[in-house]
């Protein structure tokens, strides 16, 4: 299985990947490579009631956080991560350790009894969604008024679930929306390490050109090319050299097999094969799954403690544990790391939290749409999963849109182009504390949708005219060719240089840091791990710097 990916591994990531499958075998919900001398028991400390005591924790295991845990691993700081999900490294009794998109299991989804995939019809049937038995899945759909959340539940956050897409965002609109950030540093040293350091390649374009499994690409360059719109190979994180392999039937198909939203068996360079890995490799890193975060309070000497749910794999809550730590690191997500400070402050836990939390959030313009081709205009019954072409009109100076070709692998000729259009939509929303719940709230109205849909109408209304082709209408549910009531690139609500200073320091809050993607806000025009990567590394690197110097 590593055979593909030894080329950019170090030692570091071996020694980590090894305690990652021992982990999965073993069952283990807490490893690392010395989890047992990690933290200390400190029921003394002051004021504290909490049983446990590691000097440096992160919630969550996704980008920011990997980065996170990766880089105080490495500057010999203990280094606790909490993930609510489970670990995804070993294979269940059917010897995959991920269930198919198209024929989903209990596997698929966070706790649920049916699943509830992006694209729910097909010729306005529902032959798509299919009854589960609740257990801790790996894609969740968090719901709000007018507008859903996909996001990734497992340790790898969403890198488990994800398209792989690593794109640069342009520096002027990088500069416009995040005027703090040094952006020399970050696209000269930040973004090509994120981009070392997450294994991101790309396609062969001679292979790409000749190859059936891309067809659905080409097909859609055409029609755009024939608008006098440009297309641009995407780098992604799936392995291409393994892609190829799986084309030739050398080993066993992933990205060819329609794997994707429910997890990659194989190919993808997820975080626990590179950053995390790399973090257990230190061995100052170690995680603990099925720990969902709950409450954060202060304590007289300025240490901070976490109060977390163990979760079983029923979902039912089987303890509480309080843990008690030095510097605590969010990295929890944009709805993760916002609902837990929002909780803190309104409860009067950290009362001292900037009123800006919750605000600036948005769905990076997300809105997905599908045309119907000419019957002479395949796209092919085999696709890749992973999308390596994207429609670039982000210079189009009055409606700036990269939109993504994305497949619709259903084993047949279907004759559809699928995209998923980021569009700069300025409308942002506020997550806020529902006391009833002890939840968030989204506050997001439905016509708040409306300039992302206008955006990308714009866009393909060309296309389809010069095209002569027309919108599909049975995929979305509702009769609907635009679907704009989901998400999967959730961004904002600690935005950087609002709730936090301009390295993600929480205002009021000393030693509590934000570092994923809810510091970005709302919108970047590009889908966004690279960025939040990236972002990461720059930010930790200083606060390693100036926050953890003796
Ligand atoms: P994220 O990766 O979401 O990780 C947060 C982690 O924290 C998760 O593992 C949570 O389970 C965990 N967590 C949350 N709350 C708690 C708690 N209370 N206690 C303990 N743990 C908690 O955060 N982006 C791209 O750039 N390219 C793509 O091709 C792409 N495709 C996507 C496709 C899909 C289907 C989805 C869902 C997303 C896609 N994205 C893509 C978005 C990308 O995965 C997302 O922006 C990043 O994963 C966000 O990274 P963060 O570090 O912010």
């Amino acid at each position: 299985m590593l055979r593909y990916m030894t080329s950019y591994l170090t030692r570091r990531h071996l020694l980590g990947v090894g305690a990652f499958q021992a982990a999965a075998a073993l069952g283990l919900t807490r490893f690392g490579l010395a989890p047992a001398a990690h933290s200390v028991t400190t029921p003394s400390r002051p004021g504290g009631a909490a049983s446990e005591y590691t000097p440096a924790l992160v919630i969550g295991s996704g980008y920011g956080a990997a980065v996170t845990a990766l880089r105080l691993g490495e500057a010999g700081v203990p280094t606790l991560v909490l993930e609510m999900g489970r670990l995804w490294d070993a294979p269940a009794s059917d010897g995959k350790v991920f269930c198919s998109t198209g024929s989903p299991d209990h596997r698929s989804m966070w706790f649920r009894s049916r699943t509830e995939a992006p694209l729910a019809q097909f010729l306005w049937l529902d032959v798509v969604n299919t009854d589960i038995t609740p257990y801790p899945g790996v894609l969740d759909r968090v719901h709000f008024d007018h507008m859903s959340v996909f996001v990734g539940r497992g340790v790898g956050g969403g890198s488990l679930v994800n398209g792989g897409m690593a794109v640069v965002p342009e520096r002027d609109h990088l500069e416009e929306i995040l005027p703090e950030v040094d952006a020399d540093a970050l696209y000269t040293r930040h973004f090509p390490l994120a981009h070392r350091m997450l294994g991101v390649n790309s396609v062969d374009p001679a292979w790409f050109e000749s190859t059936e499994w891309y067809r659905f690409s080409r097909t859609s360059r055409e029609h755009a090319a024939r608008t006098g719109l440009r297309t641009v190979f995407v780098p992604n994180v799936y392995d291409f050299d393994y892609m190829r392999r799986e084309a030739a039937g050398q080993v066993e198909r992933s990205a060819l097999a329609g794997e994707v939203i429910y997890g990659n068996n194989h190919g993808k360079r997820t975080l626990d094969k590179t950053y995390l890995a790399a973090a257990l490799g230190t061995g100052n890193v170690v995680v603990q799954t099925l720990h969902r975060a709950r409450g954060l309070r202060r304590q007289p000497d300025g240490t901070y403690v976490v109060t977390a749910d163990l979760l079983d794999l029923s979902g039912r809550v089987t303890g509480t544990r309080e843990i008690g730590c030095g510097r605590l690191f969010l990295g929890a997500g944009s709805l993760g790391s916002t609902e837990l400070l929002l909780r803190a402050r309104d409860r009067g836990d950290l009362p001292d939290l900037p009123e800006e939390l919750g605000a600036g959030w948005g769905t990076n313009g997300n809105v997905m749409t599908a045309r119907a081709n000419h019957i002479w205009d395949t796209v092919g019954a085999r696709q890749a999963t992973m999308p390596v072409l994207g429609i670039d009109d982000r210079s189009d100076p009055d409606n700036p849109v990269f939109a993504e070709i994305a497949p619709l692998p259903m084993g047949f000729e279907h004759w559809i182009s699928l995209y998923l259009a980021i569009t700069r939509n300025p409308e942002r929303g506020t997550l806020v504390h529902d006391p009833a719940t002890d939840g968030v709230r989204l506050r997001w109205t439905a016509s708040q949708n409306e300039p992302s849909v206008e955006s990308a109408k714009r866009l393909f209304d060309r296309i389809n005219l010069r095209n002569a082709t027309i919108y599909r209408y049975d995929l979305f549910g509702g009769n609907r060719s635009f679907a704009d009531d989901f998400t999967y690139h959730p961004l904002g609500g600690c935005v950087l240089g609002a709730a936090t200073d301009s390295h993600g320091r929480v205002r009021g809050a000393p030693g509590v840091y934000v570092n994923d993607g809810a510091l970005i806000p709302g919108a970047l025009g590009v889908n966004p791990f690279l960025t939040i990567t990236a972002l990461a590394e720059r930010n930790i690197e200083r606060v390693l710097a100036e926050d953890f110097a003796t």
